[in-house]
C-alpha cells in the first residue's frame, strides 16, 4: 500500500498552489466535523501566512446543493465531491474541491467546464479514501506543497477524528506518510502496541476501562461499572494509583507489561462472551496505536489525538465551530514558538489559548451533560426495540446531529450483536427523519458494511445516505420509518452471527 503520492495527484496539488498565489480573494468551504474543521484550519493557516484576504463557512452538506460562488477563488474541503457545487460557477470563476469522499465527477470533469475547476479526491488515483486519507489529510498535502509541514499534526487529527484507523487501529497509507512528517517535526508520538481506551490522558485509568464499550463486559450502572473496573484491575496487580502526583493513574501512564497482562485478560473475558466466529478479530477491539500530540502538557485532552477529535466535535454539534477553529490557529502558532524557540511571546499565546479552552470547556461540559441526560431518559426505560437483525430508540427531540453519538454509547445497554437505529426529526423547518446507525466493530470485522446498506435502503425509500461501516446515517421522509426499518431488517437476515 503506497504511502507517496502518486505523481499525477502531485501535479493538481503543485497547480492548486499557483491558483492559490494568483488568487487574492478567497472563500473556503468546510464541513461541520473535526475533519471538515482540521481542513479548514490548515487552509486558512495557508492563506494566513501568504497574507491572503480570504473568509470561511463551516457547512451541513445540505447547503452546497446552492452554494453561491461569488469570490475570485472558492476552496470547498473534506466535501464537495458529492455534491452539485458548481451549479453557480461563472466563467472567470476558480474552484478547488479537496475532498475524500467518493466524487460525484470524473476526474477529467475539468475539460467539460468553462471556468478553473481543479478537484483532487484519493479515489481519482485508487486510494481508498475512508482508510488511507481525509480531509485533513488532502488539506495538509497542499501546506506540504508550500513547505508548511508543521501543520502534519492536525492532518492526525483529522484522520483520528474522522476514524480512518477504525479497521486495523493504525493510520495507514498516506495517512502513515503524514504521520511521518509529524513525527518529523516533534509533533506527535507514535505509542505502538497500545491499549485501546478512550480517556487515556483526562480520564483516570479504571473509569476510561469501565466505558469500554464494543462488546459490554461491565455493568450498566455507571458506579458498578467503575467497580467491576477497578476489581478487574486489582486482580491483575496493576496499580491503579499514582503516588507522585497524587491522583489516579491514567491509560497513557501503564507500563508495556501491565497493558500486556490487560489486554490478554480483555482478550480472554470478551472471547468468553461472544460466538467464536468473532474470536480472530478479538485483538483489534483492545490493541491499537495512540497518538499523543508531544508539544501539550500531560493528563489534558490536549496530548491525545482521539480526545481532542472529541472535543472538536463537541464545538460544531453545539454550533460553535469559531471555537474549534480557533483554538487550533492558536495551536499552530504556540508550535512556531515552540519549535523556534523564540519564547518571547509564548505568553501572550498561551493567554488567549486559556481563553479559548475555558470557552471550549463550557461547551463541552453543556455537551456531555445533554448526552447524559438523553442517555438516561432513553437507557432506563424500554425505549430499545427489538427486532430480529436489529434493535432502535425513538430519538424524538434529541437534536439530529448528536442522535448519533447517543446512539454509540446507548448500544452498550442493548444487544451489541446487532447495530442499533435512532431517529429523530431533521430540524423544526424539515419534517423528514435523521437515521444513526451504530455497531459493534466486529460485526464490520466479519463484512457487513452499514453504511452501504442504509444508503441503499434510504435511497430505495425517496431519502439518502450512507458513511462508515460502523458509524452511519440516512435522511428519509417522516412517514418511511416502518418500511425503512423493515426493509433493514430484511437487508440484514442472515447477516450477523446471532448466536
Ligand atoms: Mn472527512
Amino acid at each position: 500500500m503506497t504511502e507517496y503520492i502518486p505523481p499525477e495527484m502531485k501535479e493538481r496539488y503543485e497547480k492548486a498552489k499557483r491558483l492559490i498565489e494568483n488568487s487574492d480573494d478567497i472563500k473556503i468551504y468546510s464541513h461541520t466535523d473535526c475533519d471538515g474543521i482540521s481542513s479548514g484550519a490548515i487552509l486558512s493557516c495557508i492563506l494566513d501566512r501568504l497574507g491572503k484576504k480570504f473568509e470561511i463557512e463551516i457547512v451541513n452538506l445540505d447547503v452546497l446543493e446552492n452554494v453561491p460562488i461569488e469570490h475570485e477563488l472558492t476552496i470547498f474541503s473534506d466535501l464537495g465531491s458529492g455534491q452539485p457545487i458548481d451549479k453557480n460557477a461563472k466563467e472567470d470563476s476558480k474552484i478547488i474541491v479537496l475532498d475524500h469522499h467518493p466524487p460525484l465527477r470524473g476526474e477529467d470533469y475539468y475539460k467539460t467546464v468553462d471556468y478553473e475547476y481543479l478537484e483532487i479526491n484519493p479515489y481519482f488515483y485508487g486510494i481508498n479514501g475512508s482508510q488511507k486519507i481525509c480531509g485533513g489529510g488532502m488539506c495538509y498535502l497542499l501546506s506540504k506543497e508550500f513547505g508548511y509541514n508543521d501543520l502534519s499534526w492536525i492532518g492526525i487529527l483529522a484522520a483520528i477524528g474522522d476514524i480512518q484507523n477504525g479497521k486495523t487501529g493504525k493510520l495507514e497509507g498516506l495517512n502513515r506518510s503524514i504521520l511521518k512528517d509529524a513525527k518529523e517535526e516533534g509533533l506527535v508520538n507514535i505509542i505502538e502496541n497500545d491499549l485501546s481506551l478512550y480517556g487515556r490522558q483526562s480520564r483516570p485509568l479504571y473509569v476510561a476501562l469501565s466505558y469500554f464499550t464494543d462488546v459490554k463486559i461491565f455493568a450498566n450502572d455507571d458506579e458498578k461499572k467503575r467497580n467491576e473496573a477497578l476489581d478487574l484491575l486489582k486482580s491483575l496487580n496493576i496499580n491503579t494509583w499514582d503516588e507522585k502526583n497524587d491522583m489516579a493513574l491514567r491509560a497513557c501512564d501503564l507500563n508495556q507489561k501491565d497493558k500486556n497482562k490487560l489486554i490478554k485478560a480483555l482478550i480472554l473475558r470478551i472471547s468468553q462472551l461472544i460466538p467464536p466466529r468473532y474470536a480472530v478479530h478479538i485483538p483489534k477491539l483492545v490493541m491499537g496505536e495512540s497518538y499523543e500530540f508531544a508539544k501539550e502538557e500531560k493528563y489534558t485532552f490536549l496530548r491525545d489525538a482521539s480526545e481532542f477529535s472529541t472535543a472538536m466535535n463537541a464545538c460544531v454539534r453545539n454550533e460553535r465551530p469559531k471555537v474549534a477553529l480557533k483554538l487550533l490557529e492558536l495551536t499552530i502558532k504556540r508550535n512556531e514558538y515552540l519549535l523556534s524557540n523564540d519564547l518571547n511571546d509564548m505568553q501572550d499565546i498561551e493567554g488567549d489559548r486559556a481563553v479559548v479552552l475555558d470557552e471550549l470547556e463550557g461547551i463541552s461540559k453543556e455537551h456531555r451533560a445533554y448526552l447524559a441526560q438523553n442517555i438516561q431518559r432513553v437507557g432506563e426505560s424500554d425505549a430499545i426495540i427489538q427486532k430480529d437483525n436489529l434493535q432502535y430508540f425513538d430519538g424524538e427531540g434529541i437534536r439530529s446531529n448528536v442522535v448519533g453519538t447517543i446512539a454509540g454509547m446507548i448500544l452498550s445497554y442493548g444487544d451489541w450483536r446487532k447495530p442499533i437505529i435512532a431517529f429523530t426529526q431533521v430540524s423544526e423547518e424539515n419534517q423528514d427523519l435523521k437515521i444513526s446507525l451504530r455497531c459493534s466493530k466486529l460485526l464490520a470485522y466479519d463484512g457487513v458494511h452499514f453504511g452501504s446498506i442504509i444508503r441503499e435502503v434510504a435511497q430505495s425509500l425517496g431519502g439518502n445516505g450512507g458513511g462508515h461501516d460502523v458509524a452511519c446515517g440516512a435522511y428519509i421522509p417522516n412517514e418511511e420509518r416502518d418500511n425503512f426499518l423493515d426493509l433493514m431488517n430484511e437487508r440484514l437476515e442472515g447477516r450477523l452471527v446471532l448466536d
